[in-house]
């Protein structure tokens, strides 16, 4: 057996891999695999420019991915996450926040930072640029997560400051079914139950944590039945309908705002409209049931542990032809207007790329990122850096093209 757990029989594993995306029918969804809302489905309220924002951010951030994965096989950025597959949760559950709100991601949920409007910001760390995780701070994205599962305490824990400021914002805390295997994903969500901290577990079951397959993941029946262990709602919707993902994040962050500072005077109702009367706020955690159509990393080869035939059933489902499809139908675009989109994606993502690749690095950023005052080890390091850096140039520690 090799280390993606593949033996001479084949991909193992194959057998467990979700093949059937339609099967669980307690996966919540507005549109049906062509596009066409299902009978009974409610779409969500928004305007035709919202509508066509959530289709153009798909779009970007099917585009950057492409270049993202091209760029590396050209040296010119490090290992990269590919998320073709998994655009229609990111970018749908954004769409459904606030500004305000905060957003605490994994690895491959670059959608999130394509609705933020960060995506040029945002590229220099995958060139290993640390200005590239602190310029996605204003825009309240914290810094991508490799340890799995890390994040969660920190996303809960600013969640609840956030409500005991009597603050009116949210976290929403992406992570993959592997994260749920974590002792970090269990203590997030018993805190964020007991002490109402305002948090949307934004899980991604794509299926897939590297070669383990999700049926190795866990003998629960779903991802989303965790959350009645903590005392709140777990949901399961089609993290490639991008509308169905919108609706539920959307209503999972009225849940999380519910009767917000209420009790301070200040008359606010949490946005329900109830004057402050209603429910307690409440976390969720929701499953987005997607697939990753490509590999886990740029280092990484799927055919070692799993079909490739495996993905066609989850092609058919791909988040960007059911959101141009719908908008299609109702009249909100035409081949014009997707053409305009496609050209402006293709702009916004290589203006993106001319920006990261004219970044100038410092390498003292390495050490001014991970502490608020240097340890002295740690200061007596960058003192020698700067030195040799002073002594020899900075072209001797530049790595030859
Ligand atoms: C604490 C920790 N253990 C192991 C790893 C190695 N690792 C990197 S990605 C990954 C799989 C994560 O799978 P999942 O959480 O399902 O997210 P996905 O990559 O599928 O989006 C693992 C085990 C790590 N980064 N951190």
């Amino acid at each position: 057996m090799d280390e993606n757990g593949a033996d001479a029989a084949g991909p193992a594993g194959a057998a467990d891999s979700p093949t059937d995306p339609l099967a669980d029918e307690d996966v919540f969804r507005v549109l049906g695999p062509d596009g066409s809302p299902l009978p009974g489905a409610t779409v969500p309220d928004l305007s035709d420019d919202e509508f066509r924002a959530i289709y153009r951010d798909l779009v970007v951030t099917r585009r950057f991915d492409e270049r993202a994965v091209s760029l590396q096989r050209q040296g010119r950025i490090g290992t990269y996450a590919p998320c073709a597959g998994q655009e229609g949760s990111a970018v749908g559950s954004t769409h459904a926040l606030a500004d305000r709100d905060l957003i605490s991601y994994q690895y491959r949920e670059h959608g999130a930072v394509v609705v933020r409007d960060l995506l040029a910001e945002y590229l220099p760390y995958w060139m290993g640029h640390e200005s590239g995780t602190e310029a996605i701070a204003d825009g309240n994205v914290f810094p991508l997560n490799i340890g799995i599962a890390a994040h969660l305490p920190h996303a809960v824990g600013a969640a609840w400051a956030f409500d005991y400021r009597d603050e009116d914002r949210v976290v929403a805390c992406h992570f993959g079914d592997g994260a749920t295997s974590e002792g970090d994903f269990h203590e997030a969500m018993n805190f964020a139950g007991v002490f109402d901290a305002p948090t949307l577990f934004c899980c991604h079951n794509n299926g897939w944590a590297i070669s383990v397959p999700e049926t190795r993941q866990t003998a629960s029946e779903t991802f989303a039945q965790k959350a009645e262990a903590y005392g709140f709602e777990g949901v399961r919707v089609d993290g490639m309908d991008p509308l169905a993902s919108y609706a539920v994040t959307r209503a999972a962050a009225e849940r999380a705002r519910a009767d917000r500072n209420t009790d301070d005077g200040s008359g606010g109702d949490g946005g329900d409209g109830d004057g402050g009367q209603g429910d307690a706020s409440r976390p969720t955690l929701i499953e987005f049931v997607e697939y990753r159509f490509g590999a886990h990393t740029t280092a990484d080869d799927p055919s070692a542990y799993r079909d490739p035939d495996d993905v066609d059933p989850w092609r058919a489902l791909d988040p960007l032809d059911r959101m141009e499809a719908f908008l299609r139908e109702t009249g909100r675009i035409d081949d014009e207007g997707v053409a305009a989109i496609r050209e402006e994606a293709d702009g916004v993502v290589a203006d993106a790329i001319d920006f990261a690749e004219s970044v100038d690095p410092d390498p003292s950023d390495m050490f001014d990122y991970a502490y608020a005052e240097l340890p002295p080890e740690v200061r007596r390091q960058r003192d020698e850096l700067l030195a040799a850096v002073e002594e020899h140039g900075e072209e001797a520690f530049r790595r030859e093209e």
